[in-house]
């Protein structure tokens, strides 16, 4: 009887074993599934692609107020400087789009090249109707195109609303455009926040169409 007895607490013991051998197995399995070639396409098309884009120029150039107005759709003028940095993000076509802000006033201008090799565009902003800081907006501009002499760069030429406003060519002209390197994709495009309507403004439409395509390397 006792021999029994002991037959049936190792049987039990190995039922134990095998039950706990079979759950871990599942999990495990279950955890690190292997994909299939197929599969993995499929999730790599499904899943949003980050993409990464710095958003610079002297302080009261309009960056705040345009991705403002790329994020919500509609026009709200900024009314405080940005103190730092200013992250929106922005989803499109199976994109998600990383825009990063850094204040342009002096002392955060050290922080620019710090961000530049995580980007893959970077959109300058400028004041068109501040003639007396633009060869400074020029100079620190130049000085981010050495640091990367690849990096797509699209430039706003903002304010184009306001009396005094520089055209695209003065501006490509006083910014020293001509000096930037052919290799380089470069964009030169007038912009204008204005707010006698809640219509985001068709600039900042074609901003965004813009990055999209230099994103997915359509252009
Ligand atoms: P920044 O983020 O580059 O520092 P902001 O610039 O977006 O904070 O804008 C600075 C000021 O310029 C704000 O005015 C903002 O309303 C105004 N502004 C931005 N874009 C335009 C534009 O296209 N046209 C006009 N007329 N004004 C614009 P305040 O008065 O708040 O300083
Ligand atoms: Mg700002």
């Amino acid at each position: 009887m006792s021999h029994l007895r002991q037959i049936g607490a190792a049987l039990g013991a190995v039922a134990a074993i095998l039950g706990s051998v079979v759950f871990i197995s599942w999990r495990y399995f279950n955890s690190k599934r292997r994909y299939s070639e197929e599969e993995y396409d499929i999730i790599k098309e499904t899943q949003p692609r980050e993409k990464k884009i710095l958003v610079l120029g002297l302080d009261g150039a309009g960056k705040t107020s345009i991705l403002n107005c790329l994020a919500t759709r509609t026009v709200k003028r900024n009314s405080s400087p940005t103190q730092g940095f200013n992250a929106v993000c922005i989803h499109t076509r199976g994109c998600k789009l990383d825009f990063l802000e850094i204040g342009g006033s002096c002392n955060l201008r050290s922080y620019w090249n710090l961000y530049l090799n995580k980007a893959q565009v970077l959109i300058y902003v400028v004041d068109s109707t501040d003639q007396e800081r633009l060869p400074l907006a020029g100079q620190e501009l130049h000085r981010l195109l050495k640091e990367d002499p690849l990096l797509p760069l699209v430039l706003l030429a903002n304010k184009q609303d306001l009396d005094g406003a520089l055209n695209i060519s003065d501006l490509h002209r006083k910014l020293l455009l001509h000096d930037v390197n052919y290799e380089r994709k470069l964009f030169l495009m007038a912009t204008n926040i204005t707010e006698d309507g809640t219509e985001i403004p068709k600039s900042i439409h074609d901003v965004k169409e813009l990055i999209t395509q230099l994103i997915s390397q359509k252009v």
